[in-house]
Parts: C-alpha cells; sequence; structure tokens
C-alpha cells in the first residue's frame, strides 16, 4: 500500500510553517509524547490535575507564549496554536490549563494591565510560580454575560466586590484570579488575589469531563480591592470578550490535536481487529468512516492556519475566529464519538483515548461561547441582525 501521504496531515500543513514554528510543534510534540500521554489516563480517572508539569510546561516557555517581554517567549500566533493542538493530543485538561494562563489571564494584564501589575504578574506566570484563573461566567447563565451580576463599587482608594462566578478552570489553585465585575463606570477587570478577606473558592467534584484540569466556583462577600488591582485599560464587555478571541483561537487548533489522537487510535485499530475474516480497515464503511474524519481534521487544519496568518497580519475578525471555533469542535467532538464506536466495546475503556478525549470535547465545545453562540456570531454577521 502506498503511504505518502501523512494521514495526520493529508494537505501537508506542515510544508506552510517557517523553521521556528516547525521547531516549536516538534519540541512540544516530544513533550507530550514522553511525559504527558503516559500519565493523562490516570489524572482523568483520578479526577486530578498534573500540577507537577506547570514547572515543565513554564521551561519550555509554553505559558504566555505570544506576550513579548516580561521573561515571555514572544512567538507568533501560529507557534501559539501549535503549541495547543500538540498539548490537546494528549489531553484538553492542560491544554486549557495553558490556555486560561496565556489567553484568559496574562493577556488581559498584558493588553489592559498597569505597567506595576505588568511586572508583578507577568514574569511570574511565565515561569509557572503564580497560576492564574479567569472569571466571566456567573450561575444564572454564562452565554450572556452582559447580564452579569458581580458588582463592585469605589469606597476611597479601593473597590468593594461582591458576588459569584462559576466553571471557573484554574479556580482553586489560582494564586489570582482575573474577575469581571460590572460597576459604575463599566465592566472592569479585578485582580484578586487567592488571601483577599472575603475571597473563597470552592472545586467542582464528579465532573465527567476535563477531570484532570481544576473547574470551581469563585465567591466574593464585601472583598476590599486596591485600585493598584484593578486593569486601568478597560471599561467595556469588550475588555473579556477580546481575551476571549485569543482564547477560542487557540482551541481552534486544540481540538485537531484530540481529533488526531482518536484517527490515530483507530487507524492502527481498525489494521489489527480482524472481523468477518479481515481486517476492519479492509472494509468499505470503515474506510468511509476514516476518510471523513481525516476530511474534518484537514478542514480543521486550513481553518485554523489561515486564522493564524490574518492574526498575525492583525486583521483577525471575532466572527472568523467563531466560525473556527464552531467548524473544529464539532469536527472533532464528532471524530472522537465515532472513534468511539469504531472501537466497540473497547471503545468504552480508557485504555484507549477517545471516550476521554470524547468526555473532554463535551466541555470544549460548550465552554468560550457554545455551539450556538458561535452559529448565532455568524448569523448576525451574515444579516447584520442580532438574533441573540
Ligand atoms: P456585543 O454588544 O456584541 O459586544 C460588546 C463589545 O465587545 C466587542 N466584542 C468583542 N471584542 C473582541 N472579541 C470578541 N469576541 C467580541 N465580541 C464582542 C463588541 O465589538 C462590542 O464593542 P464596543 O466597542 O462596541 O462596545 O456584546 P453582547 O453582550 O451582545 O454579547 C455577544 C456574545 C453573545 C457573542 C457574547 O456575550 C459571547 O461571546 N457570549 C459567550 C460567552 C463566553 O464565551 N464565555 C466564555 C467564558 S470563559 C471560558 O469559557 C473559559 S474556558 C477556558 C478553558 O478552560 O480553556
Ligand atoms: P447557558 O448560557 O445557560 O446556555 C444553556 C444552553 O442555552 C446552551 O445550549 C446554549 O447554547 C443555549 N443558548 C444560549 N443562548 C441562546 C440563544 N440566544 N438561543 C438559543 N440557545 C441559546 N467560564 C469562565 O468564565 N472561566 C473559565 O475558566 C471557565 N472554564 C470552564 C471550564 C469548564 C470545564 C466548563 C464546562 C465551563 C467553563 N466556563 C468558564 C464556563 C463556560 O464558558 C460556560 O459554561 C459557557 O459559556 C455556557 O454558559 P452556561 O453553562 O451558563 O450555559
Amino acid at each position: 500500500m502506498s503511504n505518502t501521504l501523512d494521514p495526520m496531515d493529508l494537505y501537508d500543513v506542515r510544508s506552510e510553517l517557517n523553521d521556528d514554528e516547525i521547531i516549536v510543534k516538534d519540541t512540544v510534540a516530544r513533550f507530550v509524547d514522553d511525559k504527558v500521554i503516559p500519565l493523562m489516563r490516570e489524572a482523568f480517572e483520578q479526577h486530578e490535575f498534573p500540577r507537577h508539569l506547570v514547572g515543565e510546561v513554564a521551561e519550555l516557555g509554553l505559558l504566555g507564549s505570544s506576550i513579548d517581554g516580561y521573561d515571555c517567549a514572544g512567538l507568533n500566533s501560529v507557534s501559539y496554536g501549535l503549541i495547543c493542538q500538540e498539548l490537546e493530543r494528549g489531553d484538553s485538561g492542560l491544554r486549557s490549563f495553558v490556555s486560561v494562563q496565556s489567553s484568559l489571564v496574562m493577556y488581559p494584564i498584558h493588553a489592559y494591565g498597569s505597567e506595576e501589575q505588568k511586572q508583578r504578574w507577568l514574569p511570574a506566570m511565565a515561569r509557572g510560580e503564580a497560576i492564574g484563573c479567569f472569571g466571566l461566567t456567573e450561575p444564572h447563565g454564562g452565554s450572556d454575560p452582559s447580564n452579569m451580576k458581580t458588582h463592585a463599587k469605589r469606597d476611597g482608594d479601593d473597590w468593594i466586590l461582591n458576588g459569584a462566578k462559576m466553571w471557573i478552570t484554574n479556580a482553586t489553585v489560582a494564586d489570582a484570579a482575573v474577575v469581571w465585575a460590572k460597576t459604575e463606570e463599566g465592566v472592569k477587570g479585578f485582580i484578586v488575589e487567592k488571601d483577599m478577606p472575603g475571597f473563597d473558592t470552592q472545586e467542582i467534584e464528579n465532573k465527567f469531563s476535563l477531570r484532570a484540569s481544576v473547574t470551581g466556583a469563585l465567591f466574593f462577600d464585601n472583598v476590599r480591592v486596591p485600585a493598584a488591582n484593578v486593569l486601568p485599560g478597560v471599561s467595556s464587555l469588550k475588555g473579556p470578550l477580546s481575551c476571549l478571541t485569543q482564547a477560542r483561537y487557540g482551541i481552534t487548533w486544540g481540538v485537531i490535536g484530540a481529533a488526531q489522537a482518536c484517527l490515530s487510535e483507530v487507524l492502527n485499530y481498525t489494521h489489527d481487529r480482524v472481523l468477518f475474516g479481515r481486517p476492519l480497515a479492509n472494509t468499505q464503511a470503515i474506510q468511509m468512516r476514516l476518510a471523513e474524519m481525516s476530511r474534518q481534521i484537514t478542514t480543521a487544519q486550513l481553518l485554523s492556519l489561515r486564522l493564524g496568518r490574518i492574526k498575525d497580519k492583525g486583521e483577525l475578525s471575532p466572527t472568523q475566529v467563531s466560525m473556527a471555533k464552531w467548524n473544529n469542535c464539532r469536527a472533532a467532538l464528532d471524530i472522537a464519538r465515532d472513534a468511539r464506536d469504531i472501537l466497540g466495546g473497547a471503545g468504552i475503556s480508557a485504555e484507549y483515548v477517545p471516550i476521554r478525549h470524547m468526555l473532554n470535547l463535551e466541555s470544549v465545545i460548550t465552554y468560550e461561547g457554545t455551539e450556538t453562540v458561535h452559529q448565532l456570531v455568524v448569523g448576525k454577521e451574515l444579516t447584520g441582525v442580532n438574533a441573540f
């Protein structure tokens, strides 16, 4: 059988990468193969975030990798995407950690923070010595953050913060939370530190998805936040929504990695599994399903690469990110579900990766804007009508 094309990269997207991007991809891929994949099954089963990986991830320069200066790597957007892709080939939980730290915590501090805030937090976060979380979603409905109840009032030079956030990645392990709250001056970002009186967190137990990631709730009961901890550069919903654009971009790449892990698993399995006197891979129905997976992965790769190149030119529109987040998450989830089915009964065992990726992707298609939210963003762009 001729096998000249890479089954994980049928359109040779690799040849579109420059030398630096290839180095980033291969370095992270090696790290994931050697250090991440061997332990993710157990981390998922134990419902435990493998925290000891944070130092190694930091040492590779993967935290805040798009930021120039402040001990960050200053890589381009395609490199950030490749980092997400390779990490999520291991597990969506580890990619989530990197997404939140880089795109949702370090990005707003860098984009909207004071010089003092940048100096204090960015180098420590790049080194993995300080962990961050991002509080936007509230218990009564995450899709519509404009309806947030969390609020802050000036009190002298300080602010008094009240409210709650729900479904927050890294909640109970974070040293600092970037929390978005309504004020009389618009929506502002507050850097809430873990030991501030009145600030509490609680882990969400019994998740069946993203079990290797920490998710929790944040509670603010008259938390006194000094003015020095308020992001001075933004006072509207555009602040948190612009962070989402960064993270969603990374997710478009990340889910490709999860999908590739599933395809790789079923390619091996269907060659070895003999039914009705021939390997499964020799049947038309299975080949069509494998070809469909490859078609979806290839489409997703081309969308993300194009998105990355546009982003690096500074021409990215949030609607373009919405279309890719919708397309790529849907593709990855469909691939993971189909891969699970192709494995038959074995597909329900964590010994094979599809069910873990499938369960994780149920979160990934929901967070950072549900599929419906992204469809409505594209619909609004096409029609000019806001149908939310
Ligand atoms: P709307 O009136 O459309 O916009 C308000 C202002 O924001 C601007 N804007 C954006 N800017 C940058 N990026 C985006 N994606 C933007 N979307 C909107 C917009 O131009 C406007 O600016 P201005 O200057 O005119 O004021 O706002 P809306 O209230 O109608 O909301 C629109 C909608 C529904 C799309 C938005 O609320 C939304 O995206 N909802 C979904 C919420 C969401 O995705 N939450 C995610 C929480 S974080 C998370 O899930 C982390 S998971 C992390 C992990 O573990 O990996
Ligand atoms: P809802 O907004 O209540 O939506 C419920 C359903 O209604 C969905 O199917 C939705 O698509 C649909 N819907 C909404 N609006 C419309 C409409 N106009 N028309 C038709 N249907 C509609 N948030 C953070 O702020 N920080 C984090 O770090 C974070 N991490 C997360 C980690 C995990 C594991 C998970 C699961 C979530 C995380 N989230 C985080 C929250 C996430 O962003 C929200 O779950 C998501 O935005 C959806 O909000 P919701 O769960 O309240 O659902």
